[in-house]
This record gives C-alpha cells, structure tokens and sequence, in this order.
C-alpha cells in the first residue's frame, strides 16, 4: 500500500470508526437515559443494598443472669458478645437500642449503674453482655478492684465469648484508659471491635475528629480492633452495621432440605 491509497484508507477507516464512536455514543445515552428515567436501575440497585444492610431481626431478648463474677456466669454455647468501656460510656443504652428493648439494661446518667455481669439472651441463639464499666473515680478502689479482677476473668476465661465490644465516647479526646484497655485486650488475645457511641450529641467534625484521633493512637500503638462502628443510642445509628456484623459471626443455620414428594395415588 502506498502512501495516497493508506492516507484514504486511514481517513475512511477513521470515519467510520468516527460514525461507530457517534453512534454507540448516541445509544448508550437513549439507553442510560431510559434505563434512568424510568427509575430501574436506581430501585435495582438501592433495593439490593437494602437487602444486603438488612439488620438481624430480634424476635426476644431476655435476661438470662446477673452474675457477680464468672462463676456465678450460667455455662453455655451460645457465642457471646460482651459490652465493655468506662462507666457512662453508653454500654447499657447500646444494648437497649439494638434490641429495642427499652429497659432490658439498667442505664443512669450517674456513672457507676451497671455493677454485675448481665447476660442477655437474644433471639434464643446468641448471648448479649452488659458489664460494668472501668474508670469510675467515686469508685472505692476495693470495689474498683474487684470489678476488674471479676470483668478481667470473664474477658479472659469465658470460653463462649466471641467478641468485646469496646465502647469509646466519640464527644471526648482519645482518653489513655481506653487504649490501655485495647492493648491490655490484644494481648491477651481476646477479640475485640471498637464503637464510638454518642455520635448524636456534637458536630460530625467534632465526632469525626476525635474518632479520627483516637484511630490513629490505636495505629500508633499497632492495635487492629476486628471493627470499628460509629454508633448513637439516641438515633440508632449503627445498630443495622452491628446486628449485621453481629449475625454474621454466628454459625450458620443449616439449610432445611426441601422433602422429596412422595406420590401415594398407587397406594389407593
Ligand atoms: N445523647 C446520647 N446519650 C447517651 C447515648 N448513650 C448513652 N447515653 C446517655 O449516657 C448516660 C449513660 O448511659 P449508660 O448506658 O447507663 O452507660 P453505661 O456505660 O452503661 O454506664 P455504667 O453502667 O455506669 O458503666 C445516660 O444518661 C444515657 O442516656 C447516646 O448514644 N446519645
Ligand atoms: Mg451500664
């Protein structure tokens, strides 16, 4: 070929590549615009991710026991997911706010409320536990030292205990109690996911700053907590990421078979 009839070739080749370009343009547009305006696409996919982020629905939650300490704790099989942080911090009213059950925890503006181990069983399949929070200064040291030897064995010993659920205040500045907590939990080798709580009380900078901080000492510190939820007991933000991250660590139900059909007509 040369130069002429490759120069002609190359602009009819270009021109229909130019034509072809036009036209898949022109009925990709009609295409996403009908697709768009009749509002398929977007309900497929809106639908979808409302199917996926479906909370776990909660059918009961009872409390099961009030124990002082491990012993007094009922032996069980369920996987359980125990609520720890400093007292006020929201432990009970978390738990109140993913059952929608109102009074299921005991919760007080006065710190200190929540002083056994409560075990709540939710959905006759997994277990919910409310203990007593760490930090309270009014505290004798005798009480506050009992509370940490009972809580530290239970967090330690129990051997259903799936997951802690460590609750940090997102309206305060990374306080060091709390990462302690998490390093103390780390190394013990007990699981554990952070939620903030009382994201409904500041400014989303507010909460998104002092959360941001308290994610980059965990960093610092070479902590990697499972999850890490954003949650308000007031709103119930976060109660569908948690009951679905919840639901996802339980066992799995087996499947009920479908029965064969038996035709008993022969037997007439
Ligand atoms: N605005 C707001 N207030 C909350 C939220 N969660 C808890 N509170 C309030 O914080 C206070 C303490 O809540 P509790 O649930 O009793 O806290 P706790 O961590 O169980 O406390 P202790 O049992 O003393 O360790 C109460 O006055 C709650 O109403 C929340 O998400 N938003
Ligand atoms: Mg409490």
């Amino acid at each position: 070929m040369v130069f002429s009839e490759a120069t002609t070739f190359c602009f009819h080749a270009s021109a229909q590549a130019r034509s072809f370009t036009a036209c898949f343009r022109w009925g990709a547009s009609r295409l996403s615009n009908e697709v768009l305006s009749s509002g398929w696409i977007c309900r497929a996919f809106v639908g979808r991710v409302r199917c996926l982020m479906q909370a776990m629905k909660i059918e009961s939650a009872k409390l099961r026991a009030s124990a002082k300490g491990l012993e007094e704790c009922p032996s069980s099989n369920l996987p359980e997911f125990a609520f720890i942080g400093r007292s006020n911090v929201g432990k009970s009213s978390l738990i109140n706010a993913l059952t929608e059950c109102k009074e299921l925890a005991h919760t007080s503006s006065k710190p200190g409320k929540t002083q056994r181990i409560n075990l709540f069983t939710v959905n006759d399949s997994w277990t919910l536990v409310d203990l007593p929070g760490y930090g309270y200064a009014k505290l004798s040291r005798e009480k506050q030292g009992e509370f940490n030897r009972e809580v530290s064995a239970y967090l330690t010993e129990r051997e259903n205990l799936k997951q802690v659920m460590l609750l940090v205040d997102s309206q305060i500045e990374p306080q060091g109690g709390d990462l302690s907590f998490a390093l103390w939990l780390q190394e013990c080798g007990v699981p554990y996911s952070v939620v903030f709580t009382k994201t409904d009380r500041g400014s989303d900078s507010k909460t998104a700053n002092h959360s941001g901080q308290f994610r980059a000492e965990l960093e610092a510190y070479g902590l990697e907590p499972n999850k890490i939820f954003m949650s308000s007991a007031k709103t119930k933000k976060g109660r569908g990421q948690i009951l679905q991250w919840i639901e996802q660590q339980l066992p799995k139900k087996p499947k009920k078979k479908k029965g064969t059909a038996i035709n008993l007509k022969w037997m007439k």
